[in-house]
């Protein structure tokens, strides 16, 4: 058996995850433990539990954070109602929302204020879509699966435009837009892709090592909106068999049996660590060390979020 284990790049961490982590970090420096999230800052239980360790609570509404004390909303964005809450409970927040997130929200604002209603493409209970959702409840409808698109109903087909959440299958969610648009040919895009660069990367590196594999890996947690993905895209691209694990501990010997080539990739909330160890456990079962598969370089940082600039500057 001649066997070979190829890694995709980019793989793990991207900007907005890098940022909304060193967010918590920096935050528990400054202020000293605890300091309080709302939500899981990203989705990924190792980086919870690290945190966690350092002084991090994580709480799932506002009315467990006590009055005064410190927040943090996580990387996938809070609806309005949520700031209106914190600022009446005189919460200090501080917002790590990815910027690509936010730039989904000003869409919606945006079509809202224009008179249309908007077809919001995405999971239902995701803390994104109920986010997003929240700057135009009364305008938005979430559509899930290109086959909900038959049932959807609308006011006026003539003032519609459709958004999505930024962790999707861009090609299910192409294939949920085409039945949109032959049904409402009126239909608005938004002004840039939605689906943001690291779902994008992701699952097109992970469709280049699929074709050959007869198993691939994806690291990442079970609500990891784009780690999921990666499973579904690695299985359409053409992979004999794809699971994920959170972590090495979590993977089956009997996935192994008879497989040659083996593909590893990881979800954008996942630290490279993690992938490591599935490196490391290959190894040890007699595979050679992986070769990188590079699709392309991803160069992208964002500042972090003005309010703990601030706090940091005044400290200097
Ligand atoms: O949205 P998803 O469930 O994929 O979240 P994640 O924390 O795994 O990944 C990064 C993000 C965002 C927003
Ligand atoms: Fe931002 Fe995309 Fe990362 Fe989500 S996956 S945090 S939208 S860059």
């Amino acid at each position: 058996m001649s066997k070979s284990v190829v890694v995709a790049a980019p793989r793990g961490y991207c900007a907005g995850v890098d940022r909304a982590v060193v967010t918590v970090e920096k935050a528990l420096d400054l202020y000293g433990p605890p300091v309080y999230v709302r939500k899981q800052i990203v989705h990924n239980k190792h980086v919870v539990e690290t945190l966690e360790e350092r002084g991090a609570i994580f709480v799932e509404e506002l009315d467990e954070v006590p009055e005064g004390a410190t927040v943090v909303f996580s990387a996938h964005g809070v609806s309005p109602a949520v700031h209106a809450e914190a600022s009446e409970r005189q919460l200090k927040t501080i917002d790590a929302t990815c910027p690509l997130v936010t730039k989904v929200h000003n869409e919606a604002k945006r079509f809202a204020a224009d008179g249309r209603q908007i077809l919001l493409i995405g999971h239902a209970g995701h803390e994104e879509v109920e986010g997003t959702m929240g700057e135009a409840p009364d305008r938005t409808i979430l559509v899930e699966h290109p086959d909900d698109v038959a049932n959807v109903e609308v006011d006026d087909p003539s003032q519609l435009a459709w958004l999505s959440q930024t962790t999707l299958s861009v090609d299910e969610t192409w294939e949920t837009v085409t039945k949109l648009r032959e049904k409402f040919p009126l239909l608005m895009n938004p002004p840039s892709d939605d689906i943001c660069y690291a779902t994008q990367n992701r699952q097109s590196a992970v469709k280049q090592i699929a074709k050959g594999s007869d198993l691939v890996i994806v690291v990442g947690s079970s609500n990891s909106s784009n780690s999921v993905r990666l499973v579904e895209v690695a299985l359409e691209a053409g992979a004999k068999a794809s699971y994920r694990v959170d972590n090495a501990g979590e993977i089956d010997p009997a996935w192994l049996e008879g497989v040659e080539k083996v593909g590893v990739t990881s979800g954008a909330s996942v630290p490279d660590v993690l992938v490591e160890g599935v490196l490391d456990y290959l190894t040890e079962r007699g595979y050679p060390a992986a070769v990188e598969e590079r699709l392309t370089e991803e160069n992208l940082t964002f500042a972090l979020p003005p309010e703990l600039r601030k706090d940091l500057k005044k400290r200097g």
